[in-house]
């Protein structure tokens, strides 16, 4: 099969510069396409590699962020017939990433090198809007440019369709939204349509809403396992596993990514500023400077919502999401500094104690 062309994996011109600058040319160049602990497999001008870390990546490495992720240009040779070794990370055109579960102030990488975040949610239950907004930070947040994809049209009556698509278009501005079935057909040429040659794509949504159907339906293959079993049984199982890259022959590339529980956000504060777009221009013009715009009288973002301008619901959406922002980035760093302080002060506190008795 493998007859793969660069161009059609997405290779841009400064990656070439890099390599000469970097004194890369005598290793291959390709692009990470799985990833299954550290064994990732590599899609060359020569084929598929299956590939591991030189031990110099591996020491040097000084986070998970510095590590290969699915979407990934790397440098690697071949030290056996389709088997890689990967030298060194092309520097990153984009990163999407999210906050680590249960690690407070980690990051967790999505994919990268990503042009398009296809956010999926189904029309029957999965769809929230708050979460929306919060796929949309973590987009805007890389300078990803999001779209929103509304699945399983199939499953509801013309009403709740019109009702979310509403409620949608309310809600987010300037942002390409598609309705499908994968079912009945409904939408897909569409989202064939928005696939250009080159650019990547990568799907995010709750596990189920039918991310890796939709790559079935595109593609006419069934590359992608999908579940089975009726959808209202074991909720919490994803059916996939692991991040994945397809390359389509009509153009274009998909990653595929298992279903996300937690969707954490790890903002540096553009993403909140470019989805709640309106709410900051409000607080901008807010004529006091120091105003928390929580409970100031006269502040100029709580007017609005008095007077209608401002959505409520958008409004407590958005400090949530900030708050959480605050929480998780504050730098984490200087988080660490305060605590291990805060650590030895205790401990001396306890010492004193101790001889005081
Ligand atoms: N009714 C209906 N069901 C669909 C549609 N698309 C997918 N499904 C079903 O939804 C279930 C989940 O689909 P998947 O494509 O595996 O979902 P996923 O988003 O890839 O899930 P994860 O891999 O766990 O993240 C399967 O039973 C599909 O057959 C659709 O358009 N309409
Ligand atoms: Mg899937
Ligand atoms: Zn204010």
């Amino acid at each position: 099969m493998k007859n793969i062309n660069l161009e059609d994996l997405g290779f841009k011109e400064k990656l070439q510069k890099h390599k000469v600058a970097n004194q890369l040319d005598s290793f291959l160049i390709g692009r990470v396409i799985l990833q299954h602990r550290e064994r990732y497999i590599v899609l060359t001008e020569r084929g598929e590699m299956e590939s591991e870390l030189l031990g110099n990546l591996r020491y040097t490495a000084q986070s998970n962020l510095d590590f290969p992720a699915v979407g990934d240009w790397v440098a690697l040779m071949e030290y056996d017939i389709n088997k890689g070794l990967i030298r060194a990370v092309y520097p990153r055109e984009s990163l999407l990433v999210r906050k680590a579960v249960g690690k407070k102030g980690e990051k967790q990488i999505i994919a990268s090198n990503l042009d398009f975040g296809l956010i999926v949610q189904s029309l029957n239950r999965d769809f929230s809007i708050n979460r929306l907004e919060r796929y949309l930070t973590i987009c805007n947040s890389s300078s990803i440019k999001p779209m929103i994809i509304l699945s399983k049209v199939d499953l509801v009556d013309d009403k709740e369709k019109s009702r979310i698509i509403s409620l949608v278009k309310e809600r987010v501005k300037n942002t390409p939204l598609i309705i499908v079935s994968n079912y009945t057909g409904e939408g897909l040429s569409d989202v064939k349509a928005i696939l250009e040659k080159g650019k990547t794509y990568c799907l995010l949504g709750s596990s189920g809403v039918g991310k890796s159907t939709l790559i079935n339906s595109i593609t006419g293959k069934a590359l992608m396992r999908t579940d089975k079993i009726s959808d209202s049984i074991d909720r919490g199982k994803h059916i996939t596993t692991h991040r994945e890259l397809i390359v389509l022959k009509t153009g274009g590339i998909l990653i595929d990514n298992p279903g996300i529980r937690e969707v954490g956000i790890m903002d540096n504060g553009v993403g909140l500023e470019k989805t709640f777009e309106k709410i900051i221009d409000l607080s901008k013009r807010c004529k006091f400077n120091d105003c928390n715009h929580i409970n100031t009288k006269g502040c100029a973002v709580l007017k609005a919502i008095d007077s209608g301008k401002l959505d409520k619901n958008v409004y407590e959406n958005y400090m949530k999401l900030e708050r959480e922002q605050e929480h998780h980035t504050s730098t984490t760093f200087e988080k660490r500094q305060k605590d291990k302080a805060f650590g030895k002060m205790v401990k001396n506190v306890l010492k004193h104690k101790r001889k005081d008795k």
